[in-house]
Parts: C-alpha cells; structure tokens; sequence
C-alpha cells in the first residue's frame, strides 16, 4: 500500500500533469471540428484519444503543443515555488509578462494581451491599474484565471483560506472583474477538495456541498452558486452534452466554462455512454473536449482536477510522450509538495 507522502506526490503530479495534457490535446479542437457525416464531436475525440498511441509510432517525436492555458500557469507555480509558497505579485506579474513576450503565439486571449507588457515594467505604480483599467473598468471575466490556477489549490487542506486569497488577488493581476476572480477561486478550491477526497468514500453530492460554501463566502452576486446548484440536479439526470453546454457554457468566459470544467470530472467518475474508454483520466479529458467550444481549457481544468483525483498512475503513458511540457509540470509538482510537507 503506498503512504500517504507518495499517494500526495502522485497527485500533485497528476494535477500539473493533467492540466497540461488537457491543454495540449483539447487545443486542436478549439478552433471547431470537420465532422464526418453522421460523427459527433465525441465519436471523433473518442478515436483521436484511441489513436493517439498508433500516431506516436508513426510519427516518432511529435508533440502537441501546450498553449497560454499552460504558459500562464506555469509562471503561476514557478512564482510560488521561488517564493517558498508565498504570493508575490510583482513577481508573479513579471513572468507572466516575460512568458509572454518570449512566447506570444501560444494563442492569448483577445484582451490580456493589451496588459500583458506592462505587467513587467516596474514603472507601473499599482500592479493591478493595468487589469483594472479593462473594459471601461469593469476588468476582464474571461476564464484565463481559472485555466492557470492549479498549482495555488495544491496545498494541505487547513489552508483553504490562502488557495482562497491567492487565487483571488493572482487572478486579480488581469482578471479584476468578480467573476474573473471568482472562477479562480471557484476552480483553485476545486483543484484542492480534489486532492484531499478519500476516493473510496468520494461523494459528488459533498464535493458539490464544499464548492458551494465556499461560493456563498466569497460572491455578491450568486452567479456561480446558483450554477452550482443547478449541476447538483444535472448530476443525477445524465443531461446530453447540448444541454451541458447550455447550463454551464463553453466560451472563453469563466461563468460560462469552469463549471463545465467541474461537472467534466464529476460525470466521468462513472463511465458515460458514447466513451468506451475504461481510464477515468481520459474519458474525463475526452469529456470535456466533447462539450466543443474552449476546449483547452475546460478540458486543462477538467483535467487539473481529475489528475488530483485519481494520481500520475491515471493519467496514460502515450500521454508522456506526445504533451509539450509535461516534463516541467512534474519538476513543478515535486517542488510544490516540498514546499507543502515543509509546512506552507
Ligand atoms: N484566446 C483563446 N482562444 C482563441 C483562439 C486561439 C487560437 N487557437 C489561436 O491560437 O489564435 N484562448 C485563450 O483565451 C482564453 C483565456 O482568455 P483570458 O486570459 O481570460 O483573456 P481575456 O482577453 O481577458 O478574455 C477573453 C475574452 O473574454 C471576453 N471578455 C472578458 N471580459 C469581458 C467583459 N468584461 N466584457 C465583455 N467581454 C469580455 C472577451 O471577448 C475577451 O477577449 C482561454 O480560452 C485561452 O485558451
Ligand atoms: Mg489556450
Ligand atoms: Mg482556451
């Protein structure tokens, strides 16, 4: 039976790991999909995931490209992990603006790349006026704080309170509107109740029951509670994909994707019809690509989650092989948990 410190170690990895593996393969499908006559979505994803080892062999080193949903939150636990587990925004700013500047065809969503630069220039007094300036200064509530908020929700579960605040204040660094920030929040205390569920005795319903107490805590306007609720009753009616989509939304939009991201994990727990894949990992990710639209990210955070479910063991070895930047996403995982057992 393997401890608990190597049970933790596998999750951790399985987070980081499953967040960049969602990333990669559900980001060939974000611009829409050719579908053969009569196929669906989830019949092509089903084939592409059944296939992906055959590719493998037959193009030796091909990788899938990770995108912004993993540049950004590896800035997120590289910053962390230099800073021994504290949030320090001028630091966590700064490489998300340098990631970007080296990097800025990893597909950036339409708006933060307007603030992007400035978050590294030390003249700029407030590090927040960029993102709050947004939108005639309603700020941003697109889903790029939920999509790179992992490594903030693998801590112990006693801290509950900081994956909280830091999910909110680093999310604030380019999201300032409530449901920018909220999804974050949303998705971090996802990542984290993930983590520390006993799978054995794992009940939808409680994890649901967590997610809610904590959106009664920190939201003003309900939004995301009542969605809550809403995906409560859907999990006891195995809706169509359709109507998921029109409950909990695809879009580039936080409402509008991370429950999606949520309920991905959640469904795929059981096996669900049209997926004849027995690993939970990859019938979650397939899942989730399957509800169309943003589909590197709700399957990245689909996949955040599900990794700090079921561990490393979970996610598949072609996997591996074939996702840039798993490597990294390991190393990061490692360093998160040494931080962690060193009493964060
Ligand atoms: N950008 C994309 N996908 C587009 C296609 C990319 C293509 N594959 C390519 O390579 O070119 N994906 C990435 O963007 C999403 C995360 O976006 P983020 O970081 O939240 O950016 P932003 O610009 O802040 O918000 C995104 C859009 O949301 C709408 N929006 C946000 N706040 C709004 C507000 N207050 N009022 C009205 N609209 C608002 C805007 O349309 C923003 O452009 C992820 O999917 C990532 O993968
Ligand atoms: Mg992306
Ligand atoms: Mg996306």
């Amino acid at each position: 039976m393997a401890s608990a410190a190597s049970r933790l170690k596998s999750r951790f990895r399985g987070s980081l790991v499953g967040a960049v593996a969602g990333d990669c393969l559900g980001a060939p499908y974000e611009c829409g999909t050719q579908l053969p006559e009569g196929g669906t979505l989830m019949s092509e994803v089903v084939k592409f995931m059944q296939n992906l080892g055959k590719n493998i062999d037959k193009e030796k080193g091909r990788k899938f490209a990770f995108t912004d949903d993993t540049a950004m939150a590896r800035s997120v636990a590289a910053s962390l992990i230099h800073c021994k587990g504290k949030y320090d925004a001028r630091d966590m700013a700064r490489r998300f603006s340098e990631e970007y500047l080296n990097e800025p065809f990893r597909g950036y969503g339409g708006n933060v790349i307007e603030i992007l630069p400035a978050l590294g220039d030390p003249c700029v007094k407030d590090i927040y006026s960029p993102a709050e300036s947004q939108f005639n200064g309603k700020g941003s509530f697109g889903n790029g704080g939920g999509m790179r908020i992992a490594p903030v929700g693998l801590c112990s579960a006693e801290n509950l309170d900081r994956v909280i605040e830091i999910a909110r204040e680093s999310t604030k660094l380019t999201h300032s509107n409530e449901l920018g920030y909220n999804g974050a929040v949303l998705q971090a205390c996802a990542v984290n109740f993930a983590l520390h569920a006993d799978p054995v005795t794992f009940n939808p319903d409680g994890f649901v029951e967590s997610l809610l107490k904590v959106m009664g805590r920190v939201e003003s306007d309900g939004v995301y509670s009542d969605k809550l609720k809403r995906m409560r009753e859907m999990l006891k009616t195995d809706p169509t994909t359709d109507d998921v989509v029109e409950e909990l939304g695809n879009e580039v939009i936080a409402h509008l994707s991370i429950l999606s991201a949520v309920y991905s994990f959640l469904r795929c727990i059981q096996p669900v019809q049209g997926i004849p894949l027995e690993n939970a990992m990859e019938r979650t990710i397939t899942y989730a690509i399957s509800l169309d639209g943003d589909t590197d990210t709700i399957a990245s955070m689909a996949g955040a989650i599900a990794g700090a479910f079921y561990g490393i063991e979970e996610v598949p070895k072609e996997w591996m092989g074939v996702c840039e930047g798993v490597d990294d996403a390991m190393e990061q995982a490692d360093q998160l948990l040494d931080i962690m057992l060193g009493g964060d």
